[in-house]
Formats: structure tokens, sequence, C-alpha cells
């Protein structure tokens, strides 16, 4: 079973979306392993986005990230890391699938309502980082 890192970013705790966006990973067929509210400090930030970090927006990345509760959660299930970025639509919500979350929830490219990890690699790094 492949496991993923999901974060629900700032803006959707604060918009009272987090049931909402966990019932579409749960329909789905994927579980929810682990799951925490957490205030990110910059440094765990700093690392999670380390391959931004010479970005002109990773300033306001970490800014933004570090803005209020992030729901952080392990989910699990058969291609999770794929079906989950499939679900969650393209990073730009301007591009994203209109059924997509971000197609659904979100309107800009910094405040993109979720993160998932990429690859297996990127899983593995990040779960240990965020748990
Ligand atoms: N303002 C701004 N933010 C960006 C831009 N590109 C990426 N980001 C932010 O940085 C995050 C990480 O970027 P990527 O790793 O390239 O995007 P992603 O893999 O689709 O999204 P994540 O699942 O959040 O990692 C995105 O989710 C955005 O919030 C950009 O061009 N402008
Ligand atoms: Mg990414």
């Amino acid at each position: 079973m492949e496991k993923t890192l999901v974060l629900l970013k700032p803006e959707i705790v604060k918009r009272g979306l987090m049931g909402k966006l966990i019932s579409i990973y749960e329909e789905k067929g994927l579980t929810v392993e682990e799951m925490k509210l957490i205030l990110p400090t910059r440094e765990l930030l700093e690392e999670h986005y380390a391959e931004h970090k010479e970005k002109p927006f990773f300033e306001s990345l970490v800014e933004y990230m570090s803005s209020g509760k992030v729901c952080a959660m392990e989910i699990q299930g058969e291609g999770a890391i794929q079906i989950v970025r499939t679900l969650n639509g393209k990073t730009n919500p301007l591009e994203a699938d209109a059924g997509s979350i971000r197609g659904r929830f979100a309107l800009s490219k910094s405040v993109n309502a979720v993160h998932s990890s990429d690859c297996p690699e990127s899983a593995e790094r990040e779960l240990n980082l965020w748990f």
C-alpha cells in the first residue's frame, strides 16, 4: 500500500472545509492513517519546500503556510500518490479541472487549498518531516 502526505492549507481550515476535503479522499477509497492540526514553524516549512528555496514565490509561500493551522494527513491506498494528485488537480486553479479540489475550492496559485507528495521519495521524506 502506498502512502502520501496531504496538507490542507490554512484557508481550508479557516473556511471550515476540512471535512469536505477529507470526504473526497475517503469516498475515493483512500484511508486516513494519521492526522493532526499544526501551526507549522518556519523551520519546518523551509525544509518541506527546500526545492523551491530559490524561487521568487518562496518567501510568500512560507509566510502564507504559517499564517494559520494546517491539517496534515498520512493518506494510504493503492496508487495513493497519483490518485491524490489527480483529485487535487493542477497547481494553478485556473488550469485545474473544474471538478478537482483546486478547481472547486481555490482561486489562486499561491492559495491553492492543498499540498500532496509528488513521488514515493518525496512521500517518505515529507511524512518523516511532518509525523
Ligand atoms: N505565487 C506562486 N506560488 C506558486 C507558484 N508555483 C508554485 N507555487 C506554490 O508553491 C507550492 C509548491 O509548488 P509545486 O511543488 O510546484 O506545486 P505542486 O506540486 O502542484 O503543489 P504542492 O502539492 O503544493 O507541492 C504550490 O502548491 C503553490 O502554492 C507560482 O508560480 N506562484
Ligand atoms: Mg510540489
